[in-house]
């Protein structure tokens, strides 16, 4: 009764088998016997995008029918990760990949690829992993976001300093990609505004840029858990203008038209490094603009060819800001409202603001996108009056809720008049959303009080939390198939759609043979880290020690050098008694510093000094070990969370917003040191105290401290410990009797100390010797990891996005084929 399984869309082995040879000889174009493990690549790569487009194309008419309403996810990141492995997963049909190729190793193959960088850290990663839940969830939707020629450039470690190296993921090719160029956009960039009266007798503005380019889409279908959904990651690349016609202007001046084609593209060339730290560039308010106003278009273009009128714009489309970067978004759509369909300016910002919605990401000050005036207003000459008209109407609105507050109202301006006049890109996305969401519960309480106290009391039912989630499917379905095959056998395997149902597991945290099996698991997900650890660096490290690990953006906020100074005190401790018990610990760092950024830098250099010095002297009996592993990105994360026991999440208590990485690391099994900061207030409510080492201030001591006067000399001359350290730093013992070279870093501590590390230092390395204390008792320890991961339920992303669906995008998901 069953037709037969087509070869391009079955999902038989044999079927698979079939296919990934035909790909191989048809499409790669490779006899069997010369293909090189590439090509085997491409081939079963190319095999699996047949399977996610047949997806794709039955979901269209459900997507395109006119009653839909689906969410664009605009970011100017995306972190991906390799599609190959999770798609296989997603689809189901791993292990029928492995079994059509017959003793070939599927593993090489997807270790193969090539990871598509285009983000700096959480920010970027949160976005892949809502796209994989709205797809899992069968939730209509769209990410929209930039083509990035290099993204995030590779790191090497030279002499025990970064080396940045540009990024080539578009080397190899992309068989994950569309190029779509029937569905470009052309982009006006500069130049100036023109007033004219149009055929009705009304008064319009026309922007005459002096620069178009061109957008071309490259799609991307990202395919849900066991689902027949996709979503589309719709990516903008930018291309010189053809048609813009450089032959009337330059005649006969061809090197001077290729010229421009250089410069157009460059657009869409490369990823800002900087997470956290602005940089006022032009390219960078360019590349904003760019793809904000490509996807606004790609959606009017949708929504018109629905036949619905523009009227109904919020009906078809809600818009999140993932932070500020797209919030030129709010002042795009009243442009393309009002001066090209001519809409009342009252209608227009009606809709936009039933579109948008805004997520905060950060409260760090130097991280607040903000574009000088003159800047601004000549690379969007139209949209600076336009943000004028928003912000006088708004202006007008506050001052007659608050007659002569005028400090108030120059707070709440979304142009900054203190000094040199700025573009503040948050007052912008707040003024131009209906909904403004914080990424953990403590940070959308900072939000209010801290970060927009003056929008709050105009409007506080406009403020929302949603607490940032993981995709389990990536993280622990994928990246631990060991653990996860544990899980499986005990609890079933739908735990990996419905991740509340880990808390079955509860009921086997005690049980002696659950938890050998769970031991088992994780020592050899250590082993496997260690040989890593072994090719990639030369550093052997004993798999039965505790494996203490800190990776993330390297950011003195994230307080990295925290935790070197616990490693040089256990160092110091070893030396004084060279009988000294402790526990055996690998400290493993992995994590990129912003090319500007010296301190972080600086931090690197730190850790590798300390760990050549510590990892080669006898007196440490190998009782520590310390690594920094390069190049930290989404594939060498997934070989990393599985074999950790620890997690570090030490932050300065009120910086981190929410922290991700905190809840794949404790979902794959590992008990987190950390500060009530972001996401790990909620960790630990859920685990529960005892199964969660606390320390260090609360962001309100912390902000009290900082009221009362800080002064973190005290702290390191009344602790003769801490005093050592730092003097041991400044010895030169580190830097071959160079003792200047980290005197900037221990400098800064004693005198700023703005991250109060020294304020932190005690309760931390007592923490840590608690820490080490619970590692000795074997069986206590296994049934703490089993708890975090039974309740880590909440920190799924499909808890997230199913709230940002119903809270803020009133959205409604796909009903399932019967
Ligand atoms: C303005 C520009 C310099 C900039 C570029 C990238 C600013 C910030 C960023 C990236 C920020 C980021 O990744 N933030 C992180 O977002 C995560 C997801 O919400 C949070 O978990 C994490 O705490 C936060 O630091």
């Amino acid at each position: 009764p069953d037709a037969p399984e087509h070869t391009r869309t079955g999902m038989s082995p044999e079927i698979l088998k079939a296919a990934f040879i035909d790909n191989l000889t048809l499409a790669v174009g490779r006899p069997l016997e010369t293909a090189v493990p590439e090509d085997w690549y491409q081939a079963i790569a190319l095999s699996v995008r047949d399977r996610i487009m047949q997806r794709w194309v039955r979901q269209f008419e459900k997507r395109n029918a006119p009653d839909v309403r689906q969410v664009a996810y605009l970011s100017a990141e995306f972190l991906p990760g390799p599609h190959l492995g999770n798609s296989l997963l997603n689809l189901g049909i791993t292990d029928n990949a492995r079994e059509a190729l017959a003793g070939q190793d599927l593993d090489l193959y997807i270790g193969l690829e090539e990871e598509p960088g285009l983000g700096n850290g959480g920010l970027g990663r949160l976005a892949a992993c809502y796209l994989d839940s709205l797809a899992t969830l069968r939730y209509p939707a769209t990410g929209y976001g930039i083509r990035y020629e290099f993204g995030i450039f590779d790191q090497a470690i030279k002499d025990g300093w970064q080396v940045e190296t540009t990024d080539k993921w578009l080397l190899p090719g992309n068989v994950w990609e569309i190029k779509r160029p029937n569905f470009a956009q052309v982009v006006k960039i500069g130049g100036h505004t023109e007033t004219f009266t149009d055929q009705h007798g009304a008064f319009r503005v026309r922007w005459i840029p002096d620069r178009v380019v061109v957008g071309v889409p490259y799609d991307t279908p990202i395919v849900g858990y066991l689902s027949d959904s996709c979503v589309l990651l719709r990516l903008w690349s930018a291309e010189a203008a053809q048609s813009f016609d450089f032959a009337d202007f330059n005649r006969g001046d061809y090197y001077g038209a290729v010229e421009e084609k250089v410069f157009s593209e460059n657009i869409s060339k490369v990823l800002y490094p900087n997470d956290e730290q602005l940089e006022g560039k032009r390219l960078r308010l360019e590349q904003q603009y760019f793809f904000v106003a490509c996807s606004i278009k790609d959606m009017i273009r949708l929504c018109l060819r629905r036949g619905s009128t523009l009227e109904r714009f919020h009906e078809m489309f809600c818009v999140q800001l993932n932070d500020t970067h797209p919030a030129i978004a709010v002042a795009e759509l009243m442009r393309q409202l009002v001066d090209k369909y001519a809409m009342p300016w009252e209608r227009a910002w009606d809709i936009t603001r039933r579109t948008f919605s805004y997520t905060n990401h950060t409260l760090l000050p130097e991280a607040l996108e903000k574009w000088p005036l003159p800047l601004f207003g000549s690379v969007l000459p139209r949209h600076l009056e336009i943000v004028y008209e928003i912000n006088r109407r708004f202006l007008d609105e506050v001052r007659t809720r608050f007659p002569g507050d005028e400090d108030k109202i120059a707070r709440l301006s979304i142009i900054d008049e203190s000094g040199e006049k700025y573009v503040r890109m948050a007052n912008l996305a707040m003024v131009g959303s209906h909904t403004v969401n914080g990424v953990a519960e403590l940070h959308s309480e900072l939000v209010k009080t801290q970060l927009f106290p003056d929008f709050h009391d105009l409007d506080p039912k406009r403020f929302q939390n949603v607490t940032n989630g993981v995709t389990p499917r990536r993280f622990l379905g994928l990246s631990n198939p060991g653990l996860t095959r544990l899980i499986d056998g005990c609890i079933g395997d739908s735990w990996l759609s419905d991740l509340d149902r880990l808390r079955e597991l509860e009921a086997f945290a005690g049980d002696a043979g659950f938890q050998q099996d769970w031991m088992r698991i994780k020592l050899e997900n250590k082993s496997r880290l260690a040989r890593i650890i072994r090719d990639r660096t030369g550093v052997v490290v004993d798999p039965t020690s505790l494996f203490d690990i800190q990776v993330k953006r390297i950011h003195e906020y994230k307080r990295q050098h925290l935790n070197v100074l616990h490693i040089i005190t256990l160092y110091q401790r070893l030396k004084h008694d060279p009988r000294l018990q402790i526990t055996p610990r690998t400290f493993l760092f992995g994590g990129k510093a912003a090319p500007g950024y010296y301190m972080a830098k600086l931090i690197i250099k730190l850790i590798n000094a300390v760990a050549d010095t510590v990892n080669q002297d006898p007196a440490v009996r190998d009782l520590i070990k310390v690594v920094f592993l390069p190049d930290y990105n989404v594939k060498h994360a997934q070989n990393i969370y599985p074999a950790a026991d620890l997690s570090e999440q030490i932050s300065t208590a009120g910086k981190e917003a929410s922290g991700t990485g905190n809840m794949k690391l404790s979902l794959n099994g590992a008990l987190t040191i950390g500060t009530l900061d972001g996401a790990n207030v909620e960790i630990r409510e859920e685990v529960g105290a005892e199964n969660f080492f606390l320390f260090g201030l609360t962001c309100e001591q912390a902000a009290r401290l900082r009221a009362d006067g800080y002064n973190p000399g005290d702290y390191c001359h009344g602790d003769p410990e801490l005093r050592g350290v730092i003097e041991l730093i400044d010895s030169g013992l580190f830097s071959h009797g160079d003792r200047e070279l980290f005197r900037p870093l221990t400098a800064h501590l004693l005198e700023r100390d703005d991250y109060l590390l020294m304020a932190d230092y005690r309760p931390y390395v007592n923490c840590q010797q608690q820490v080490g204390h619970a590692y000795r008792d074997c069986q206590h320890w296994t049934r703490m990891s089993i708890l975090n991961v039974a309740r880590m339920g909440k920190f799924s992303s499909d808890r997230a996005v199913r709230e940002y669906a119903a809270n803020i995008w009133k959205l409604k998901p796909f009903t399932p084929d019967p």
